[in-house]
């Protein structure tokens, strides 16, 4: 299956919040005032928020008006290239080391997906014939790093971990000395997100930082922010404190197979200026797609 089918799958409950109440409203209407207002409240309904909404559908006000649409069955294409154009700016490339090994720090809240999306990171680098470290340093729970040790068997790669309880910069400055000395390509550092204690997520993460630039110049390559997609408005709220606590660079939006709320992604990318990396489509290790702006937006705008 293509990218494209794969986003559409992916995002039918999404999908529906926006065309469920509006297909039957469009049939032998003129397009007027009101299917515009109409629009708006859809796009607000499927998690889109307030100002991108309203900034999604001025836009496609705009682009009717240059193309003289009267037609309302012309109205998703143009929403759909008023949400590419949301887009626009999103880079998906994932940025790479010049040399040594390439480091990934991933932050969020429990239970989101990190140690997931690690482990299906760390199967499509294994194919790609990387060679990958896992760093368990959210040390927090011995669930957490019991879970990522089998996501490390299932992808083939090693897992530098302590005991629960251990200092995740140590943690994290063992799988950079691994990773050096076994010359791997790429690693992985999964954290804890307790959010709820903000100063210290902020004293923890700035102290795994400082080892990390120290250890590994340039690094990290990317700051990777993990959201539930499932949770709509509450990702958004999560992105914006996120930033507060660390320099995001990129951001990864889970478990969009099966919600309604996929909308989300655009009042993040747009208001917040966090470009997104990744979606994942499923529990699976093949359910992680690169993001993809134009299969995003057809996924969602055309009915
Ligand atoms: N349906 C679906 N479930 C996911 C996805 N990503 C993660 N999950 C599930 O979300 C739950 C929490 O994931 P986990 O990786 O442990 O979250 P963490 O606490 O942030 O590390 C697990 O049951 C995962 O299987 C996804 O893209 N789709
Ligand atoms: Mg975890």
């Amino acid at each position: 299956m293509g990218l494209f089918d794969k986003f559409r799958r992916g995002l039918e409950k999404s999908r529906e919040a926006v065309w469920g109440r509006l297909t039957g409203v469009f049939q032998g209407r003129k397009l007027d005032e009101s299917l515009y207002e109409q629009m708006e409240e859809a796009l607000i309904a499927a998690d889109m928020g307030v100002d991108t909404s309203l900034w999604m559908v001025e836009r496609v006000r705009q682009l009717a008006r240059q193309e003289k649409l009267s037609d309302p069955a012309g109205l998703p294409v143009l929403l759909q290239r008023a949400m590419e154009e949301a887009f626009a700016d999103n880079d998906a490339r994932m940025r790479t080391a010049e040399a040594g090994p390439t480091l990934y720090l991933v932050v969020g809240v429990n239970g989101v997906g990190k140690t997931t999306t690690i482990g299906k990171l760390a199967a499509r680098y294994g194919k790609e014939g990387r060679k990958v470290i896992l760093a368990a340093a959210d040390t927090f729970r011995a669930a957490a790093i019991e879970q990522l040790v089998e996501w490390g068997t299932r992808a083939g790669c090693d897992v530098v971990r302590h005991s629960q309880g251990a200092d995740p910069a140590a943690v994290v400055y063992d799988a950079i000395a691994a990773a050096k000395a076994r010359r791997a390509d790429v690693v992985l550092c999964d954290t804890a997100g307790r959010l709820h204690n903000k100063a210290h997520l902020m004293a923890e993460l700035a102290k795994v930082n400082k080892v990390i630039a120290r250890e590994l110049p340039g690094a990290p390559h990317e700051v990777l922010l993990v959201v539930d997609g499932t949770t709509g408005q509450n990702a958004l709220a999560q992105a914006k404190a996120f930033k507060e606590v660390v320099s995001v660079t990129g951001l990864v939006v889970t478990k969009l197979d099966g919600t309604a709320k996929g909308g989300v992604v655009v009042p993040i990318v747009r208001e917040e200026g966090i470009p997104v990396k990744w979606v994942g489509l499923g529990e699976g290790i093949d359910d992680l797609e690169p993001f993809d702006a134009a299969s995003f937006a057809a996924g969602i705008c055309r009915p």
